[in-house]
């Protein structure tokens, strides 16, 4: 019943920031999926017999490619897949899956926050048996392997029924179809105060989560409305959908506008949330006030103990190099180490595992804890959720005491999005070879202090990951941030990040945007935004 079926290697399935994205048409090329599936099986050792978890967020194209990859598991020689039922399995979900069960890791179908559609995204990642993103190291070694595949081993199993939870033998392999929901639910139990919650829910709490017909949809019912209580209706856009119904399942105030304005209304519920794609980021907005990912990170840091799983304190705080100090102050008020890591959640796992580091957060709107080994958005709504329900304030209230007792770090994102490859590129090249003479330099009346193409450093395995974001910093403790996107589908995306850090209370309602503007145009100064893009604006600004 095993097959060994000849291949070609394709040169361009090197692993980005999460795993390989790309068009679905690139997907549906001959063996290109099998290709690629192949090359993770060949670069981990000693799976014989063991569990594989499979599983995705429910995009166009995932039915068949789960079908594949079972074929394959059972081919390579794995003993067990465990399947999501319909397919369906979010990024943290699985990662609890991994990690519960024990299994030797996963693989997970997702482009996360792209779109989804025949034209649109789709994406391939390993998760090792920590449950976390696979670290460079096997990543590098897949990407290696893709370059001199030969065949691969498919098993000929017919179509697996993955809609019907039980277990049962195909192709000499157990195939066991579970619900997705409820190990992950029950974990949240143990974490959460769900009674001070649910109370909080009774006595009238209002809240709205957006799932945008994405995977969160069916955790986000069974917790918020089954579990605790919240009315029906709390969840909007909650059946996940193989295109997102035409949107980008991506929690940002572009393409979660609706939420932002409905929060910003004079009928706004008393907390709005939205998470992405694959169920592992959060947008939070409280009633008039939204909550950079940054600033999120921080509070969440700051009042977690008020929730049991974290009642006994933080080992440590670690967040991606681009997102804002904000974490740090938190840190250092409760004396507990920081780590300043590149961006992508696999950097988080070892400081994890190490049990360096409780929290975890990524500017880019994840969050999560050790709880799992991915960011995980239904976790922060519902650490939101506790600290609001035993604090008894407002959002707004918590965020604005927070700036009061730590400063308040001004943050945004300008995203260039599909931008020629080539020119992207000359822009970094052009910047990298300046970056020695900045230091001492003024900008727009701002003196750079340092700059430099940010190195990590791990300090668990001691590897080095070099080249992983461009940093001007300046006097005073504000800086930009510039990288290219490692999950873009088509040309280049630029990233600005832009951060000013303001301690005066009576400078902490300002707009965004105009408290950064200074620092906006020293950073089309310093690296010619506008001239290499060809662009006037940024495409997306968070
Ligand atoms: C982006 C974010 C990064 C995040 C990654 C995966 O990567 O910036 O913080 O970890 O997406 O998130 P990049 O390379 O495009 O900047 V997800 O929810 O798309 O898995
Ligand atoms: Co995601």
């Amino acid at each position: 019943m095993i097959k060994t079926v000849p291949t070609k290697p394709y040169t361009d399935q090197k692993p980005g920031t999460s795993g390989l994205r790309k068009k679905v048409p690139v997907f549906q090329q001959e063996h290109y999926a099998e290709n690629f599936i192949q090359s993770i099986f060949d670069a981990l050792e000693g799976f014989q017999g063991k569990t594989l978890v499979i599983g995705g967020d429910g995009r166009f194209y995932n039915r068949e490619v789960i079908q594949t990859a079972i074929a394959m598991a059972a081919a390579n020689g794995f003993g067990k897949v465990m399947v999501g039922q319909g397919g369906i399995l979010s990024t943290p979900a699985a990662s609890n899956i991994i990690r519960k069960y024990k299994t030797f890791g996963g693989i997970i179908l997702s482009a996360s926050h792209n779109p989804g559609g025949p034209h649109e995204d789709f994406g391939i990642k390993y998760n090792a048996g920590n449950g976390g993103p696979a670290p460079e190291k096997i990543t590098d070694a897949i990407f290696e392997k893709t370059k001199t595949i030969s065949s691969f081993k498919i098993a000929d199993i017919g179509t697996v029924d993955i809609d019907t939870i039980g277990t049962f033998k195909a192709g000499g392999i157990t195939v066991e179809v579970f619900d997705p929901v409820k190990d992950y639910a029950e974990l949240m139990e143990s974490l959460f105060d769900f009674d001070a919650i649910r109370a909080n829910f009774k006595y009238g709490f209002r809240m709205r989560f957006d799932a945008m017909h994405a995977v969160t949809g069916p955790y986000a019912k069974e917790i918020l409305e089954r579990r605790l209580g919240a009315p029906n209706g709390t969840c909007r856009n909650f059946k996940p959908l193989p295109d997102f119904g035409g949107h980008h399942p991506d929690p940002n105030l572009v393409h979660a506008k609706h939420l932002y304005d409905e929060m910003m209304g004079p009928d706004a519920p008393d907390f709005g949330a939205a998470s992405d794609g694959d169920g592992d980021r959060n947008l939070i907005i409280g009633k008039g006030i939204f909550v950079t990912p940054s600033d999120s990170l921080a509070m969440l840091a700051a009042n977690a103990h008020l929730a049991p799983g974290y009642k006994e304190g933080l080992k440590g705080i670690a967040r991606s190099m681009p997102t804002s100090g904000a974490a740090d102050r938190v840190a250092e008020k409760l004396g507990i180490g920081i780590y300043e890591t590149p961006t992508g959640w696999k950097f988080f796992g070892n400081l994890l595992d190490a049990g360096m580091a409780t929290i975890c957060g990524e500017e880019s709107a994840g969050t999560g804890s050790n709880h799992v080994r991915e960011k995980d958005g239904l976790w922060a709504v519902l650490l939101w959720l506790n600290i609001l329900a035993v604090r008894g304030e407002s959002c707004k209230d918590i965020v604005t005491k927070h700036w009061e007792a730590y400063g308040r770090n001004y943050y945004s994102r300008h995203d260039y999005e599909e931008v020629e490859t080539d020119r992207a590129n000359a822009l970094v090249d052009e910047l990298r070879a300046k970056l020695g003479s900045l230091p001492g330099t003024s900008v727009r009346g701002l003196k750079i202090a340092s700059a430099d193409d940010f190195a990590y450093h791990d300090p668990v395995d001691g590897s080095v990951s070099k080249n992983q974001g461009i940093r001007i910093l300046f006097e005073g403790g504000s800086r930009v941030v510039f990288r290219l996107s490692g999950t873009g589908t088509s040309g280049a995306t630029l990233r600005v990040y832009i951060e000013r850090f303001e301690p005066d209370k009576a400078r902490h309602d300002l707009d965004t945007q105009q408290a950064l503007a200074d620092l906006i145009a020293a950073a089309d100064d310093i690296a010619g935004i506008k001239n290499h893009t060809g662009r006037n604006k940024p495409s997306v600004i968070t």
